[in-house]
């Protein structure tokens, strides 16, 4: 694999909210550590967001259990925002999270069992068993890991290496509607940002190094109808939801598939471009989907040379990611039954 030729063990750990496109990230994360044993999956953890807590939780037990992954613990996580604020869904990918794909014909047979650890206390754990430093994927509101930072501040300063975030959105669509449209959940506000801005505030402000992939990468790179065939349909079903949002909010030509780029810039950082530094303060504005002038999840962003929250806001080479998505996509699907 390009991109990992000086690198000692990868350690990653997953934290996500379990709609469809943390499926899709979750399969590449297992196919990439199948194809390269420097790459550790540690655990995954679920937290409130695109569907409520148990269904996440559920989710991802579903999804190992499809997959034939035993090997991946499952953690649940918080079930609302940081300030104890109730949760808002969208309902982008239904109630249950997987726009109504159902993976498993018997959905109690589940092989994956959920661990009795709250998910930040999980992530300690590992923190203090692994040598080196890890990884956080972040595809959900960033709640776990505030909780994380607030209760073991030392520890994360010692061992996280980088926190990945899919969150928040730095320009206007390519054609939004309305018009300056920034956010793909409100006029201002990505989804995982707007539902709970708090926690941002708590990462962006603590003593560890921050990756934000936003939701404009991905507008890069809608899933078009010739990209859809190179995969599996169920998969592509479960973004069926957002696509017909993506294509109202910003003529989108097809749906935009957020999560998986967190993974593909930790190990192809190469691939991205437009990489800049800023400081980042969300919007805590209450939560108010039907005004359009709430500002609640927008990233207030201050150009700083020396910040440490790096902002990918391009890609370099598109064909480069999809191909890469393939390929651990076929690995991550190998052990399905
Ligand atoms: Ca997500």
């Amino acid at each position: 694999m390009t991109g990992l030729e000086n690198k000692e063990e990868i350690n990653i750990w997953i934290d996500a909210d379990m709609g469809g496109d943390d499926a899709w990230l979750i399969v590449m994360a297992l196919g990439a550590a199948r194809l390269d044993k420097r790459i550790k999956l540690h655990g995954l953890s679920t937290v409130f967001g695109n569907a409520d807590l148990n269904h996440a939780t559920r989710n991802a037990q579903m999804l190992l259990t499809y997959l034939g992954e035993d090997n991946l613990p499952v953690y649940q996580g918080m079930a609302q925002p940081f300030d104890g604020s109730a949760p808002f869904g969208d309902g982008a990918y239904g109630d249950e999270g997987f726009c109504g794909v159902r993976l498993l014909e018997d959905e109690s047979a589940l092989t994956v069992p959920c661990q009795d650890v709250k998910a930040h206390d999980a992530i300690a754990d590992c923190l203090r068993a692994i040598d080196g430093k890890l990884i956080i994927l972040s595809s959900g509101p960033a709640t776990n890991l505030a909780h994380l930072i607030n209760d073991y501040p030392a520890l994360v300063k010692d061992k996280v290496a980088r926190m990945i975030l899919m969150s928040g959105a730095v320009a206007p669509g390519p054609k939004p509607n309305p018009a300056g449209r920034v956010g793909n959940i409100t006029t201002w506000a990505e989804f995982n940002a707007f539902q709970d801005p708090a926690s941002l505030n708590v990462v962006f402000g603590a003593d560890v190094p921050v990756d934000v992939i936003p939701m404009d990468v991905a507008h890069f790179m809608p899933l078009n109808a010739e990209q859809k065939k190179r995969f599996p349909k169920q998969f592509v079903d479960m973004t069926s939801f957002v696509e017909t949002l993506d294509r109202e909010k910003f003529g989108s030509d097809g749906p935009t598939v957020h999560d998986p780029n967190i993974l593909i810039w930790a190990l192809y950082p190469e691939l991205f471009a437009d990489i800049r530094y800023y400081n980042i303060d969300v919007a805590e504005d209450a939560a108010d989907m039907s005004d359009a002038d709430n500002r609640r999840g927008w990233y207030k962003n201050t150009r700083a040379a020396a910040s440490s929250i790096k902002v990918v806001c391009g890609v370099e080479d598109i064909a480069g990611v999809f191909d890469i998505w393939e390929k651990l996509f076929v690995e991550g699907m190998k052990n399905v039954k």
